[in-house]
């Protein structure tokens, strides 16, 4: 018998909800208790286009608006064939940022809207669970000061707030959305019961494709 795929499970959220420390926190509960699971981020940084995102979110190069969402997108694209290949050997994946991001930030610029915005990505790997990391401006703002990247500033971030909202209307994904200003612990314990409970449904479904 074939072995049960691996669950694709998405964190999304604003600036300083914890995605990152909740990611890895989840991995390494998976892991502990005898689940495969690795950590992946969107962007990818390490590859080529990854290496020209990353420039252009450090401000060291500036690319036109359509440009750089497209290769936002050729940056999930391209690492497809091996998330495929990983929930295939039953591995679950943890992604730190997914096409919600890339819809949430290019769309909160003047000039996009939401339609154009999800059509590169449209027939990805569809995710079995999509947290969202729930937390106010206001409670973002007393974790701290914004990062020097592009995008780290709170207008910025309350516009897209807002888009993620408008796509957590879309019943054809699954939503869970998470209070982020919780605990780290109550907080990871929210994640890890919503994931369980989508590793367990994903192994006998199979992968769908977003927004189609
Ligand atoms: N971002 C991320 C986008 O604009 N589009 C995308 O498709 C993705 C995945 O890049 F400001 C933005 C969101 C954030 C930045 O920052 C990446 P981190 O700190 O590496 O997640
Ligand atoms: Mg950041």
């Amino acid at each position: 018998m074939a072995c049960k795929r691996g669950a694709l499970i998405v964190l999304e959220g604003v600036d300083k909800a914890g995605k990152t420390t909740q990611c890895n926190r989840l991995v390494q509960a998976l892991q502990q208790s005898g689940r495969p699971a690795e950590m992946m981020r969107f962007p990818d940084r390490t590859t080529t286009i990854g290496k020209l995102i990353s420039a252009y979110l450090e401000k060291k190069s500036d690319l036109e608006d359509h440009t750089v969402h497209l290769l936002f997108s050729a940056n999930r694209w391209e690492l497809v064939p091996l998330m495929k290949k990983k929930l295939e050997q039953g591995i679950t994946l943890v992604v730190d940022r997914y096409a919600f991001s890339g819809v949430a930030f290019t769309s909160a610029k003047p000039g996009f809207c939401l339609d154009w915005c999800k059509q590169p990505d449209v027939g990805l790997p569809k995710p079995d669970l999509v947290m969202f990391l729930q937390l106010s401006p206001a409670e973002a703002a007393l974790r701290g000061q914004f990062g020097e990247e592009r995008y780290e500033t709170s207008v910025f971030q309350r516009t897209v707030q807002q888009k993620f909202e408008q796509l957590m209307k879309d019943p054809s994904v699954n939503w869970q959305v998470i209070d982020a200003a919780q605990g780290v612990d109550e907080v990871h314990n929210d994640i890890t019961s919503h994931s369980l409970n989508a590793i367990n449904i994903a192994q006998n479904l199979p992968l769908g494709e977003l927004w189609k």
